[in-house]
């Protein structure tokens, strides 16, 4: 014959683990009533050899759920008014976790939206307003030029030479200006493909925390599973684009060490098929991976000074024509040398850089070292 054991258990129940009925008493919530359907009550109950108890539950079982609750209120001698209480705290705290939930994220998906509705606006008068630019300069241009062939003036003219000097300066300048149009055309034509959405780019070393941020943004989920993700609205639309330039080559062509990396960078492309950003991944292709969400386009760039770090042109667009560059760094390495470098870098190109500083929850194993060190000696 089986030999049933009662392991002794304490119940989690309020925030506590209780030991005793008075802790039951004490921090009595509606948990009880699933311990009651789930068997986990008369576990406990027969454990602690409350038999009393345990009859009294046991017949309370058949009845529904309003009535096994105030039955189980009577076996613990749980007030009303302490019912009451406990009803509101825990109210309460639904209150404060449907907060949490709620407010960054969905405040930032609102404006997310308006912000699209901006843009389309915006957009509207752009096309007019760069083709009467680009005519102006094209005027200009061919102004300066009639100028400086007809001046009417003889070449011993001593004003020649300061009209020729002159008419050099402006030909750089518009010469400089041209190029400062067609680079913001590039960056156009560029940004179109998000649908001219606010650009934010991630970057950081391996670890960072970058993908992380990336799916709560997403999600409101760090590393959302399938029902988070199959469940998101908005939905964001998750796309993955190689840089390598190997990446473009025949098959025939590459090396067996290229073909290896253009397979890992088959996977990583499957992996934004998984629509998020694969967390704790050791990033060894070149691709950047993003997605769209409203007005917002999101990238994630592979960690920086990886051993395959985006060198390339596309990983550049996307660093020039971003609105916004979050650098993200742990709270166990923060402000190395190397970021500094590279934040100072994107400032001097004017670019606008905000820090994240990730797992400010976690303590350092090292800190940890270090603490146990100063016990010993
Ligand atoms: N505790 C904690 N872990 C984090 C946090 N951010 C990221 N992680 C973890 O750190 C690891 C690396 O994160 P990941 O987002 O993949 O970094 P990435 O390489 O910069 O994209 C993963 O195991 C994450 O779960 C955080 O704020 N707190
Ligand atoms: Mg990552």
């Amino acid at each position: 014959m089986a030999i049933k054991k009662n392991i002794k258990f304490d119940l989690p129940i309020g925030g506590i683990r209780a030991k005793n009925m008075q802790e039951i008493r004490e921090h009595f919530t509606l948990e009880i009533l699933e311990y009651a359907r789930n068997g986990t009550l008369v576990k406990w109950l027969r454990s602690r050899k409350l038999e009393d108890e345990l009859t009294a539950v046991q017949a309370l079982l058949e009845l529904d759920d309003d009535a096994l609750f105030s039955g189980l209120c009577t076996v613990f001698s749980v007030s009303p008014r302490q019912n009451l209480l406990t009803a509101l705290a825990q109210l309460r705290g639904e209150f404060n976790a449907a907060k949490v939930d709620v407010s960054p994220r969905q405040n930032l998906l609102t404006a997310l939206a308006q912000l699209r509705g901006e843009f389309n606006a915006a957009k509207v008068g752009i096309k007019p307003r760069e083709k009467t630019l680009e005519r102006a300069l094209s005027e200009l241009a061919r102004s300066v030029s009639i100028a400086s062939n007809n001046s009417g003036l003889k070449e011993d003219n001593f004003l020649t030479q300061a009209v020729a000097n002159t008419n050099e300066k402006i030909t750089a300048s518009l010469a400089k200006w041209r190029a400062d149009v067609s680079r913001q055309q590039r960056n156009t034509e560029f940004r179109e493909q998000f649908g001219d959405s606010l650009l934010v780019y991630v970057c950081g070393k391996v670890k960072a925390g970058k993908s992380s941020i990336g799916n709560y943004v997403a999600y409101g989920h760090g590393d959302p599973n399938r029902s988070i993700i199959d469940a998101a609205e908005p939905t964001p639309e998750f796309f993955c684009e190689a840089i390598a330039e190997d990446a473009k080559k025949p098959e025939a062509e590459l090396t067996a060490a290229e073909l290896e990396e253009k397979r890992k960078l088959a996977a990583q492309r499957n992996l934004a098929e998984q629509r998020k950003f694969a967390v704790g991944a050791c990033e060894r292709t070149a691709s950047i991976q993003g997605f769209k969400l409203s007005g917002l386009t999101w990238i994630d760039s592979p960690g920086l000074h990886s051993r395959t770090e985006p060198k390339g042109e596309l990983a550049q667009g996307y660093v020039d024509a971003a609105d916004l560059i979050l650098y993200s760094m742990s709270s166990s390495q923060p402000g190395r040398k190397t970021d500094l470098e590279e934040i100072a870098d994107l400032l001097q190109k004017g670019k606008r850089v905000e820090v994240v500083i990730t797992r400010c929850d976690m303590t350092d194993v090292d800190e940890m070292m270090l603490e146990n060190w100063f016990l010993k000696s």
